[in-house]
């Protein structure tokens, strides 16, 4: 049965506590937050399991899976992960939706990613005339622990606002930041953030799982539409309904 109620909320954004505030602002200024507890020791093992059974039929050379919600329903979770969801929330607002449900997984001896932005858009700091500026944010969930060996994720604080796009390949930033996450820890970086996986010369694969929100008005990339979201968004409560894409147009 799924829960009754407006499905785009009333409120846009919700009244914060001293503590999550200082860690959006956090994130405003940095384009990055490290979120501790995001997953219990069950969660994560359920999710290594999941991600590991996705994989199995998939060929060796392939590192990327896209629409991870229609692969296993173990994934389900993730949509609204309370911790996680609290914090998009209090970034974005109430009014958001996915962007995309992935997840890689980085085989030994794979080198370093390219920098990149994940938002296509064009970005300029102050928005535009009238203020508004697209909001993205990606959470990855490292189901390994991220060491200098197995290719932690590398950003540069503060490129989120840069007018300019990342350099071609993966020269160094006097201030890049290589992201040494453990597994229950979520890991969100603004869609506009520089940023890179590095180079994997452990022995061991290194999975993550990427939980992309944003502004319920922008466009997603993946079209949710498949059966396991379809019944997904048809049981799920209001929120879950609009994080699944209900609002087909405004
Ligand atoms: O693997 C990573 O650490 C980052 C992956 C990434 O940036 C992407 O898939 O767009
Ligand atoms: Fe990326």
């Amino acid at each position: 049965m799924s829960e009754s109620g407006p499905i785009v909320p009333t409120v846009l954004n919700s009244q914060l506590s001293a503590e999550l505030q200082s860690e959006v602002d956090f994130f405003l200024k940095w384009g990055y937050l490290v979120v501790d507890d995001a997953l219990t020791e069950e969660q994560l093992e359920t999710l290594k399991i999941a991600l590991d059974e996705t994989y199995e039929g998939v060929d060796d050379e392939t590192q990327f899976v896209g629409e991870l919600l229609e692969q296993d329903e173990r994934f389900g979770f993730l949509i609204d992960n309370p911790p996680v969801l609290e914090r998009i929330k209090a970034i974005l607002g109430n009014c958001v939706q996915l962007h995309s449900a992935t997840s890689r997984v980085t085989q030994p001896g794979a080198t370093d990613q390219n920098w990149h932005r994940d938002g296509p858009w064009p970005v300029d700091p102050c928005g535009t005339p009238y203020g508004s500026l697209p909001g993205q944010v990606n959470c990855g969930y490292f189901l390994d622990e991220l060491t200098m060996e197995n290719g932690p994720i590398v950003i540069v604080p503060g490129s989120q606002r840069a007018l300019f796009r990342p350099p071609e390949g993966h020269p160094t930033f006097p201030d890049q930041k290589f992201v040494l996450a453990k597994p229950r820890q979520a890991v969100f970086f603004d869609g506009w953030l520089y940023h890179r996986g590095s180079a994997n010369n452990s022995p061991q694969e290194r999975r993550v799982c990427l939980m992309c929100y944003q502004n319920a008005w922008m466009k997603s990339r993946e079209p949710f539409n498949g059966p396991r979201v379809t019944k997904l968004r048809e049981e799920g409560s209001p929120e879950r309904k609009l994080l699944l894409g209900s609002i087909g147009h405004w």
